[in-house]
């Protein structure tokens, strides 16, 4: 950690741009129209290149799932276990960046890692990548965070580190900033900043 004392102005002013999830203030950031294309997370291609398989998949059809009890269930159960067995960790403590997006294999990590590990494990369980979306929100105080959006046929629900409860993304009281896209998993897709609540998480 000694090696970041005298970077830690610079450092500061980087987490506040980049850090998905442990960032001190917003910017006020101004975001592209609902549905454009926005430039992928900071920590999202070092991701894919260090596990292709999790970032497989080039263009398909937009899929929901069908919310039936039994898959509720099952995402009840992975969103419990996940939070449940995974200790936070901040990037910084854990890799001595400010930000890494990694599967938190030795049992530590921070918002978005609990994301990559809930949809890793609903895929490997079956679920369509087309309905799990990794999407970056901005919470009550206005920081960075991470959670992963499940569309369904019955709402869009959000599966969150911060949360005990799968919720309605209108429920969350977060704004919405951008998500991967349905179609493509490497392509992310803006989801406006200004526009009424109502209408923000609704885009491919
Ligand atoms: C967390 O879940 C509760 C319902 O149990 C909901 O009322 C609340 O708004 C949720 N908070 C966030 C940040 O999603
Ligand atoms: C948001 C949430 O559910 N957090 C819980 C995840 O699991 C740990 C360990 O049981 C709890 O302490 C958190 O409250």
């Amino acid at each position: 950690m000694f090696g970041f004392r005298g970077q830690g102005k610079g450092l500061a002013v980087a987490a506040i741009l980049f850090a998905t999830c442990v960032s001190a203030k917003a910017g006020d950031v101004v975001y592209a129209s609902l549905g454009d294309v926005a430039r992928s997370p900071i920590g999202w291609v070092e991701f894919c290149a260090d596990n292709p398989a999790e970032c497989r998949g080039g263009a398909t059809q937009p899929r929901d799932i069908v919310m039936s009890q039994t898959a509720w269930r099952d995402l009840v159960r992975v969103n419990k276990w996940v939070n449940e067995s995974i200790k936070p960790m901040t990037d910084m403590d854990h890799w001595g960046v400010i930000e890494k997006w990694s599967l938190p294999t030795d049992g530590y990590g921070d918002c978005e890692d609990y994301v990559l590990l809930k949809r890793k494990m609903l895929m490997d369980a079956g679920w369509p990548r087309e309905a799990l979306l990794i999407t970056v929100v901005r919470d009550k105080k206005g920081e960075g965070h991470a959670v992963l959006t499940v569309k369904t046929d019955k709402g869009e629900f959000v599966l969150d580190n911060q949360n005990e409860s799968i919720v309605a993304w209108t429920e969350t009281g977060y704004r919405f900033v951008k998500r991967q896209s349905q179609s493509d998993p490497n392509v992310w897709v803006s989801l406006g900043d200004n526009r009424p609540a109502v209408s923000t998480a609704s885009s491919r």
